[in-house]
């Protein structure tokens, strides 16, 4: 055996010593990675892959229903969350699906149509009175049990012929979980006779709920309403502690 043919033979063994699939063995394992990571497939219903992050649905959610005379914006837990879409007139019924969680902070701004410098509406001819009334899917409702307190009073003693006004600075975080309410009176009670709502108010839920303003339904054109809601009033269990994100719509970032 020449040192030629002894190389020649060692090659040859080695070639077939080397498994013929391990060139090739990388892309079977490869795919089988991405399909792992493809998050555009479609989940098997119900079941949880690989995450244990529950998202909430949209059974979840409770619907809002909310009529001011006006107007309104209404924050839950710091975030805005319903907003007046018709500025005084007509009246209508604002109903929105919130997600609620507990305790539930609400607070609520509400305009009577009245003009800044003057308090009238309709072209300073008139003095128009207020009233705010909610009921939520999970029992909320306006009631007694709410702060209430007026930023925005006039005509003064109801003198149209030469109408004053005051204004109180509205604090900047009204609408704050932490705002320090103790010192705001409760909102009072009014009744539907009184406030006399339009149609809107009469094909929505507003069972158990009460018509709220601070007691001069009149005079009284911007009042600012609060309240804690600890759990669900209707009795329903907590809900989880949802993966919820936060929307901040002070455009700030
Ligand atoms: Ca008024
Ligand atoms: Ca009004």
């Amino acid at each position: 055996m020449n040192f030629s043919f002894h190389l020649s033979l060692c090659l040859l063994l080695l070639h077939i010593s080397l498994p013929p699939q391990s060139v090739a063995a990388d892309p079977p394992k490869q795919t089988q990675v991405d399909q792992n990571k493809d998050e555009t497939r479609p989940r098997a219903k119900g079941k949880k892959q690989g995450s244990k992050i529950v998202k909430p649905r949209i059974s979840d959610t409770v619907r809002a229903n909310i009529y001011a005379d006006n107007w309104f914006k209404l924050f839950i837990n710091g975030n805005l969350v319903a907003v007046d879409s018709i500025s005084f007139i007509p009246h209508n019924v604002v109903s929105v699906d919130i997600l609620p969680e507990y305790p539930m902070t609400i607070a609520v701004m509400a305009k009577d149509n009245a003009d800044k410098d003057t308090g009238l509406e309709y072209d300073n001819t008139k003095i128009g009175d207020g009233g705010f009334i909610l009921k939520f899917g999970d029992g909320t409702v306006t009631n007694s049990t709410w702060k209430a307190k007026s930023f925005f009073h006039g005509p003064i003693e109801k003198d149209i012929a030469e109408p004053k006004t005051t204004h109180t600075p509205i604090p900047e975080n009204w609408f704050a979980i932490d705002f320090d309410d103790s010192k705001w009176k409760q909102a009072v009670e009014h009744t539907e006779e009184a406030v006399r709502p339009k149609d809107p108010f009469y094909e929505n839920d507003f069972q158990g709920a009460a018509w709220i303003w601070t007691k001069d339904l009149a005079l009284d054109n911007t009042v600012i309403f609060r309240t804690r809601i600890a759990s669900p009033p209707n009795g329903n269990p907590l809900p989880r502690a949802w993966p919820r994100g936060k929307i901040d719509e002070s455009e700030k970032r």
